[in-house]
């Protein structure tokens, strides 16, 4: 008898590749660098769970009262917080009263690899708000405009199960296309897509092997310091 050969990937099976290009622009200045973080998505994870064993993960109320669904912690010198009194970044955080945790080194290079990757040197940021998605949490179409400085870039790392991301015009009756973010996919948003709205629709439900029942997202920013 011969031995029989091992089992291959269901993908493999089928003899299926994928063909989508790994680099696509969505409009000008916003490049989505499919699979740039796969390579270290299990360290991201892990400092992920490090990072909010300091500032844990919360939902935030809203300036209107109500409370967003994504749970949110941020690190680096600046973290995005909303309450009732509005919108902002803090250099400390508002549950331990501590500063935020520092942002790992290896965090700031892929956002600065992935920004060069798409046209943007020497971005820099100064914070990282850390998204916590479960199941049917979803983030209404907005615009990112508390920063105060619009010439860098944003950089997203998506992580965990996949989600239809909604990408607007610079006007917020412009009907957005949906767009799959999958584990390790970055997108880089700068120049004109700055200021574009965007959103996420209602995650689905689903188990992905390394996050279980959620997806992560990071999002690196330049936020110029107040005067
Ligand atoms: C386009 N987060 O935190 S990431 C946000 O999946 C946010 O957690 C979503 O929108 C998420 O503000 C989307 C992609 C993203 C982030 C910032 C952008 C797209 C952007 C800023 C300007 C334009
Ligand atoms: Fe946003």
């Amino acid at each position: 008898m011969r031995p029989s050969p091992p089992p291959l990937l269901p993908q493999m099976e089928l003899g299926l590749t994928d063909t989508r290009p790994s680099r696509v622009t969505l409009s000008p200045g916003a490049v989505l660098l499919r699979g740039f973080a796969l390579p270290e998505s299990t360290e991201l994870l892990d400092a992920i769970l490090h990072l909010t064993a300091l500032s844990p993960f919360r939902t935030m109320q809203t300036p209107g009262g109500g409370r967003m669904s994504v749970a949110m912690s941020n690190c680096g010198p600046l973290g995005w917080v909303t309450d009732r009194s509005g919108y902002r970044y803090t250099p400390t955080d508002p549950e331990t009263l501590a500063a935020w945790p520092d942002m790992p080194p290896a965090w700031h290079a892929l956002a600065a690899r992935a920004a060069k990757a798409a046209g943007f040197d020497n971005f820099s940021p100064n914070a990282c708000l850390i998204n916590r998605y479960e199941p049917h949490t979803r983030m209404a179409l907005h615009q990112d405009k508390d920063e105060g400085d619009f010439s860098q870039p944003i950089v997203s790392v998506s992580l965990g199960l996949p989600i239809a991301f909604l990408w607007g015009g610079l006007k917020r009756s412009t009907a957005p296309h949906s767009i799959l973010l999958e584990h390790g996919d970055v997108l880089v948003w700068g120049g004109k897509a700055r200021l574009h709205y965007h959103g996420v629709k209602p995650l689905a439900d689903g188990i992905h092997p390394l996050t279980g029942r959620a997806r992560f997202n990071l999002t690196f920013r330049f936020v110029a310091p107040r005067s």
